[in-house]
This record gives structure tokens, sequence and C-alpha cells, in this order.
């Protein structure tokens, strides 16, 4: 919005150029959705709190967890509320692929709020069902995808890292295959939140990495020297990821040992689905792997413990799934299992990284 009022002036208050820069937008938006959520947390909390929205604790879970009883959940609309403040007003909201990843946003977190909602409000204890949480995903999920595979300069084209001419080109099999890395996120991060700070520090580590991906691939001379695609319009998601990467930061601040606040579903669910769809959008589904290769990694945890506990009928690989889970119950303090599961995030970030060089 400050774009659009304050860019425009520029001719008669040069200092106004500035609004021009996407860098400039992007740390701004960051700034904002910080403070944002910073500010508006302590007052969110006792709202929460007040409305007696606290977390329930499963009793088969580490023991250590039982004294997290009463938290207040359904943090991630702080989350939402400061991230999408942010990209609108730092944003250059002529921009269709902001509007693409702002859908993908709102759609996830109002199915998450729903869970949420239903659980923690209505005290139902289940939630949604499973096969009404993954039917709801599918259906917004394929809606963005094909609002990505529709976009002018796209043609299914998926970029394959480290090979710089193996790009794969799904045609309209792009449509299910963006939506099943949507979904695959979403419910990756989902299930890596459970220890505090768990998902938003890899989620912030996430985004400014996809931050730099769409800065990149948005603009024409770098991308060129980088010889990756080039994208136009994408570096806008920048700002989108500066404003989510802050408002996790602001999250956070709460959120870290000992939390004072968890996410919930609306948090956990958009996150994800708005890493997938800036991933998608910058043609780098694959690097996802990577760049949230902590969250693929606490995913297939549970992919291998259960298949193997059904076909073994009861024994497991890990103490418990997903992976968090297991070293607790060997023992490791919690945020000694958090702090080293961010250096993964971390390592896996800058290994990504390496892929705009390695080529
Ligand atoms: C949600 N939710 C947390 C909080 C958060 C298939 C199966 C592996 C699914 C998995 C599951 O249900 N995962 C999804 C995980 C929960 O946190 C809430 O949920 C929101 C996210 N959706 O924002 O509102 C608990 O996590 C802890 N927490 C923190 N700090 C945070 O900042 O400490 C969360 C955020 C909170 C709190 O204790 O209550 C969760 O873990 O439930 N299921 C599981 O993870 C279960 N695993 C399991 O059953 N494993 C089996 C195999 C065969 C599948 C096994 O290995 O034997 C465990 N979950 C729990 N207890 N709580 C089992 C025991």
């Amino acid at each position: 919005m400050l774009y659009h009022l304050l860019y425009p002036l520029h001719t008669s208050l040069s200092v106004l150029n500035v609004f021009r820069y996407i860098t400039f937008r992007t740390i701004y938006a960051s700034l904002t959705a910080f403070l944002i959520s910073f500010l508006l947390g302590p007052w969110l909390i006792r709202r929460l709190s007040s409305w007696q929205v606290g977390q329930y604790i499963r009793d088969d879970g580490p023991q250590s967890h039982l004294q997290k009883a009463g938290t207040p959940t359904m943090g991630g609309i702080l989350i939402l509320f400061a991230a999408l403040a942010a990209t609108l007003l730092w944003g250059n909201l002529a921009n269709p692929l902001v509007w693409i990843a702002l859908a993908a946003t709102i759609g996830f977190g109002l199915i998450g709020f729903l869970d949420d909602y239903l659980m923690q409000v209505r005290k139902q204890s289940k939630g949604l069902t499973a096969a009404a949480k993954f039917t709801m995903q599918g259906l917004v999920a394929l809606v963005i995808g094909a609002l990505i595979y529709l976009q002018a300069d796209f043609d299914g084209r998926v970029t394959v890292p480290f090979f710089k001419h193996a790009d794969l080109n799904l045609g309209w099999g792009y449509v299910p295959f963006a939506a099943l890395v949507i979904v695959g996120c979403s419910n990756a991060v989902n299930l890596t939140d459970g220890l505090d700070g768990l998902a938003i520090g890899p989620a912030i580590i996430a985004f400014g990495t996809y931050m730099i991906f769409a800065y990149v691939a948005g603009h024409a001379k770098i991308a060129r020297y980088l010889q990756i695609g080039y994208i136009p319009g994408c570096g806008e998601l920048a700002v989108f990821c500066g404003a989510l990467a802050g408002s996790g930061m602001g999250f956070l601040w709460f959120n870290a040992y000992p939390a004072q606040i968890f996410m919930g579903d609306v948090g956990s669910l958009p996150l994800g689905a708005a890493l997938g769809t800036v991933a998608a959008i910058t043609r780098q589904e694959i690097l996802l792997m990577l760049v949230g290769g902590l969250f693929v990694i606490e995913a297939l945890s549970v992919i291998f413990q259960v298949g193997f506990f059904k076909v073994t009928k009861g024994r497991r690989i890990f103490r418990m799934a997903p992976l968090h889970h297991h070293f607790e119950l060997k023992g490791w303090p919690e945020p000694k299992v958090i702090v080293r599961f961010w250096i993964i995030a971390i390592a896996l970030a800058l290994l990504s990284m390496s892929t705009l060089k390695l080529r």
C-alpha cells in the first residue's frame, strides 16, 4: 500500500524513490511484522488465556509435556495477522504472485483455524477428521497450483537442483505436483510443531532462504548471471517471505522455551503451505526438500515409524515419532533438542543456497 501511495510522489520528493526497491521494502516488511507480533503477543496471550483456549496434553507422550497443560494455543493468528498486515503495507499489490501466496496462506489458515476452533473452543477432542482436513487442504492446494500454472510466463517447468540443464517439464501435471508440495509441506511443518520453537525456528530460516531465491529469480540480471530461471514479478515474494520471517521472530519471542503460547494448526498449516507456494512460484520445489529438510526428516520419521509399526505388528524404529520425541525420550533436555534441530536447519539452508553456484 505504501508503495502505491508514496512511490508516485518521488518526482517531487526524491527520497521516496527508495520505495521502488524490493530490498528496502523487504527489510521494513520484516521489521513491521516483527513489531506487530511482538507488541500484540502479550495481549493475545492474555485474551486466549481468558477464553481458556489452553492446550490439552496427551498423556501417552513424553511426561515432561504434562506441565505444558493449559498453555494458550492458536498463536498462529498472531503470525498470520502480522505477516498479512506487513505484506499489504509494503508489497506491490498489483503483482498477482503476491495474491496467490496470500491466498494459500489465508486458505490454509482458515482450515487450521477451523480445526483449532472445534478442538479448543467447541472442545471436540479431535477437531476436524483427518479425511476432512486432507480434502480441504487438497482442494485449496489444487486451486493454488492451477493459479500458478495459469500465469503468463509459466510452462510447468520444475528446476532440478545442482543440474543446470535438467529442468523437468510436467505440463498440466504441474498442478497436482504443486498441490502435493503444498499439502506435504503444510503437514510436515504441523508434525514438527511439537516442542517450543521447534517449528517456527526452521520456518524463519526457510523463509529467509526463499526470500533470497525469490529476489534472485525475480532480478533479470542476477538470474542470468547465476543461470537460474528468470521469473518476472517473483522478486516481490521476497517482501512476503520477509514479512513471514519477521512475524515468526515476534512469535518466537513468546514461543521460546518455556513457551507462553503455541501456534496451533492455525499457525503450522499456513506456514507450511506458504513455504510450499513460494517454492512453487520460484520454481524451486525440489529444493524445498533441502531448504525445509528438517520438516522432511520429521515427516519421514513418522512415515517410517508407522510403516514399520504396521509391518512388524508393533515394533518401532524410534522410541517415539516424530523424531523430536525420540530424543526427548532418550533423555535430551527439550532446549537441547530444539537448538540442535535449528542447527541442522541452518546447515541445510546453507547447503541449499550453494545450489545457486554449484550447478
Ligand atoms: C500435531 N501436536 C503436538 C500445539 C501445536 C501420525 C502421528 C505421528 C501424528 C502426530 C500428530 O498428531 N502431530 C500433529 C502435533 C501438540 O502441539 C499442538 O499442536 C499444534 C500443532 N498442530 O501448535 O497446539 C503438543 O506438542 C507440544 N508442543 C510444545 N511446544 C510447542 O511450541 O511443547 C507444541 C508446540 C503440545 C505440546 O505438548 O500439546 C503433539 O505432539 O501432539 N502424533 C504425534 O505426534 C504423537 N506420536 C505418536 O503417536 N507416535 C507413534 C507412531 C506409531 C505414530 C509412536 O511413535 O509410537 C505424539 N504426540 C503426543 N504425545 N503429544 C505421541 C504422544
